[in-house]
């Protein structure tokens, strides 16, 4: 129930509703009422549960899968835990909070974004004369502010003496076909005599074992987690008490290598070309909450178009999206929820482009602690998938602003030093974020731009964004010659069923139009290394003279159908190999 702020909730009664919330979703599209599709502020949850006696002698934990965007958690009216920041885990043991008849759980929850969040919202309250505070949030980023339980929420139970986590960083020898696969197991509770850890292949054959909280394994005639043709090993960890296994945990794996060299973006070993998109969890009614069905039909759908990858704009997606694309092969650029960094925006770059350029973001925004905290909560969480290639530590910030380098300097550093796997890491540049005015671009393993020539710029003159296109591109490249260069935006608003003779902008006719000429150019480049396309689907946004309906750059609608580019798009996504594209 939305909180009207009026008389104080007591989190250990029932709550004084009768309205009904499915979870996983958000809460946005299931009331059929405008007032409470756009809440701002708290809103709560609640439901009660039994746990069965035998199962009160195990250690029980409460998962939450995520909570947007700032959870207050109580048990039998208790605070049980708080968690801020809506698109990572979080977890707390129970066992001391249980009764033995129904427990209460109530959640509350807060939709709430400012300058001290991520992502970053224009947050303003007004008073009435009875002093009843109205909330807003307008949103500092283009999608629909959705809110609420969007990820599965599960209670599970380990021993009392209990695997916590697993690292896994293989280093593979690719000419040999051998990896020595480092496991480091943090584990909690009463120790264990003894850890152990077999590594067994997808048959379910052990193939390496190993003892210990810190070994190396080594994998002979290994079989490589290669983009579409996924393998993976599954790493099964035993804590041990009195010669018995007593806490069982599997953690499937893939064995690959990722390097960024010479302006290549080589995936074991071989130059890699990223072909897919920008995308958004956003579906119909569950807003952006886990959709199962959706997200199996999306990377069946990118197969069939030929694509290889998508970023996880603009936030970490579901553990069951990661896994899901772990394991059929689909490369992920995966995204922290830093997106709207930035409080001045124009279309007039005159003035970025000079050198002392300033604007107020860095000095107004109070973002870096829940920065920090993404990177660790987000690192920590996707460590270990295979699919991962690189972090993307936020999504067009105001890089062109003096202080750009000071804020992001540090974020780098810390992500560099978290990660296991040493992946290459960049931010995602706005157009004003070009070769002259980027202030941190040096910090960039591979500079990723989102594109709009054509569209926001020179709408309609593909004529001119043509060589705009050539000329920026080609300016990176002269600037870092060593660094890889790819697209991870670029679009155009398209209504499908609208045509035009004269290919004009939001025509089926221009979209094709539109891709087809930055396709030329992309080929043109030596180290361009792949076209991610702004969006795979329609998608939701606040109100805005810019959008109906929410944003219509998707290549397919909000339903999945496609529009007439994907043809366009399948027939030169198949004709590029996934390697040794770009020469
Ligand atoms: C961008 C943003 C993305 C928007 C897109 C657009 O640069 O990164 O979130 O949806 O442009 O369509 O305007």
């Amino acid at each position: 129930m939305v909180d009207p702020e009026t008389t104080p909730i007591d989190p250990g009664k029932p709550l004084p509703t009768n309205d009904v919330m499915a979870v996983p979703a958000s809460f946005n599209d299931q009331t059929a009422e405008a007032k409470i599709r756009s809440h701002t502020g708290y809103f709560w949850y609640q439901r009660s549960f039994t746990v069965a006696k035998p199962l009160r002698a195990q250690r029980l934990v409460l998962r939450f899968g995520s909570a947007t965007h700032e959870a207050w958690v109580y048990l039998n009216g208790k605070e049980i835990t708080h968690h801020k920041g809506g698109f990572t885990p979080f977890e707390v043991e129970i066992n001391d909070y249980l009764k033995d008849e129904d427990n209460l759980l109530t959640v509350k929850l807060s939709n709430i974004l400012d300058y001290s969040t991520i992502p970053v919202g224009n947050y303003s309250e007004t008073k009435d004369v009875d002093g009843h505070i109205t909330r807003k949030v307008d949103e500092n980023f283009d999608f629909f502010n959705y809110a609420g339980l969007n990820r599965p929420i599960k209670i599970y139970s380990t021993p009392k003496a209990h695997i916590d986590d697993i690292v896994i960083a293989p280093d593979v020898d690719l000419a040999h076909k051998q990896a020595d696969v480092h496991i480091m197991v943090q584990t909690g509770g009463e120790p264990f005599d003894e850890v152990r850890t077999i590594i067994l292949d997808e048959e379910g054959h052990q193939v390496g074992e190993g003892s210990g909280t810190d070994e190396q394994i080594t994998l002979s005639r290994v079989h490589l987690w290669q983009p579409l043709h996924a393998y993976l090993y599954t790493a099964k960890v035993e804590g041990m008490l009195n010669g018995q296994p007593v806490d069982i945990y599997e953690e499937p794996f893939g064995v690959r290598t990722v390097k960024v060299t010479d302006g290549k973006f080589l995936i074991n070993g071989q130059p890699f070309y990223f072909k897919g998109f920008g995308k958004h969890e956003d579906t119909y009614i569950n807003g952006k909450g886990l959709n199962e069905a959706y997200n199996v039909l999306d990377l069946n759908l990118m197969k069939k178009m030929g694509a290889n990858s998508f970023r996880t704009s603009h936030y970490p997606y579901s553990d069951e999206m990661m896994r899901l694309c772990d394991r059929e092969g689909i490369v992920v650029i995966d995204e922290t929820p830093a997106v709207g960094l930035m409080v001045s925006f124009t279309f007039d770059n005159s003035e970025i482009s000079k050198p002392g350029y300033q604007d107020d973001t860095w000095k107004d925004l109070k973002t870096a602690t829940a920065h920090r905290q993404a990177i660790h909560e987000i690192i920590d969480r996707d460590k270990n998938h295979a699919c991962v290639v690189m972090w993307s530590i936020a999504n067009e910030a105001a890089n062109y602003s003096k202080g750009a380098h000071e804020y992001f300097e540090p974020l780098f550093k810390l992500a560099r030093q978290l990660d296991p796997q040493k992946r290459p890491l960049t931010y995602i540049d706005l157009v004003w974020s070009n070769p002259q005015s980027d202030k941190s671009s040096d910090l960039l393993d591979v500079i990723c731009l989102n594109r709009y020539y054509g569209w926001y710029l020179d709408t309609g003159d593909l004529e001119i964004s043509e060589e705009k296109t050539r000329a920026e591109l080609k300016a990176w490249q002269a600037k870092y010659p060593d660094k890889p260069i790819m697209y991870t935006e670029y679009g155009a608003d398209t209504i499908p069923g609208l045509h035009s003779a004269y290919d004009e902008p939001w025509s089926e006719e221009f979209q094709e139009d539109y891709y087809r000429m930055n396709s030329r150019v992309f080929d043109e480049i030596p180290n361009f290394v792949g076209e991610q396309l702004w969006n795979f689907a329609d998608f939701q946004t606040k109100y805005g003279i810019q959008r109906v309906q929410g944003n219509k750059k998707g290549v397919f609608t909000r339903s999945r159908e496609p529009k007439s580019v994907v043809r366009y798009l399948s027939q030169r996504w198949h004709s590029i190999p996934n390697f040794g594209y770009k020469k």
